[in-house]
């Protein structure tokens, strides 16, 4: 298997977990979105989250959350290229969050990095060779069904079976479009698709999606299982549980870990690293 850490991905060494702060250009994501901010206070708060120490800003426009709306990609493109633009400008390596090539597409121009896709570059039929053509890297996360019918779909045979082998499944689709091996990113999908205890198992399991020979993300941040081990109802209170499960992560693996209480987590990666380094 490739070493990961040794080799690398989107020009980060990868020998100690990344932070991905999350930007939600959105009026409608579950725990608070930022749209009525307008782009240059998301783009103030893209920098405090790089100041905090994120290495990636994902920048958002549409909220993938049960049962969100459908967002145009027209809107969505709006929404977002103005806070790509202000800090790409500023030299931050941002990602965008997205299921629409032509959303991709706008970002890269606009200066975005990385392209990360709930759907696994599924959703959208021209995403793969979109990708394939920038030669970007890409985040390929798990998830059944769309937003809207995902809940649904929550039943699997053995979930971290089920789950590894469709994984595999889209990045073979991704390779397959021409997309090359070391751009690609994994990332189970928590909370898509996923009840309770069906992510528990597939936190637990994070080596196992380490071992696709892949850099793993893992996002936990604020999800609903969070809430439910913690007995948190409200999002926005969920950041303590919410590094709990990312220093668990880190201890398995997950090479980018996406938050939306970055200097938390910077700050907790941290002692934990110096500890695990003694
Ligand atoms: N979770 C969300 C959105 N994008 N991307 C990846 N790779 N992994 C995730 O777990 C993930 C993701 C949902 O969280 P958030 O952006 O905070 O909420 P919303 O979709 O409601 O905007």
């Amino acid at each position: 298997m490739t070493d990961v850490a040794a080799s690398g991905w989107a020009g980060f060494d990868l020998a100690r977990p990344l932070v991905m702060g999350i930007l939600n250009a959105t009026p409608d994501s579950f725990s608070g979105g930022g749209a009525t901010q307008g782009p240059s206070a998301l783009i103030e708060t893209g920098l405090a989250m790089r100041a905090a120490g994120a290495a990636i800003i994902d920048v958002g426009g549409e909220s993938t959350r049960p049962g969100a709306a459908v967002v145009p990609p027209d809107i969505e493109i709006a929404r977002i290229v103005p806070v790509i633009g202000g800090l790409a400008r500023d030299g931050v390596t941002v990602s965008v969050d997205t299921r629409n090539a032509a959303t991709m597409r706008a970002a890269l121009d606009a200066g975005a990095r990385i392209v990360n896709d709930v759907s696994g570059l599924r959703h959208d039929p021209a995403a793969a060779p979109l990708v394939a053509a920038a030669a970007c890297p890409v985040i390929l996360m798990h998830m059944r069904g769309t937003p809207a019918t995902m809940s649904a779909q929550a039943v699997y045979n053995d979930v971290v079976a089920d789950v590894l082998a469709e994984l595999a499944a889209t990045r073979d689709a991704a390779l397959a479009a021409g997309i090359a091996p070391a751009a690609i990113a994994l990332d189970p999908g928590f909370g898509f698709a996923k009840r309770g205890a069906q992510n528990v198992a597939l936190l637990r399991a994070l080596p196992s999606f380490r071992a696709l020979g892949h850099p793993v993300l893992a996002g936990v941040s604020r999800k609903r299982f969070i809430g439910e081990l913690a007995g948190e109802p409200d999002p926005a209170r969920r950041d303590p549980g919410s590094i709990a499960a990312a220093l668990f992560a880190a201890g398995r693996g997950a090479a980018i870990i996406r938050v939306h209480d970055v200097p938390g987590t910077v700050q907790a990666l941290r002692v934990w690293q110096a500890l695990a380094d003694a």
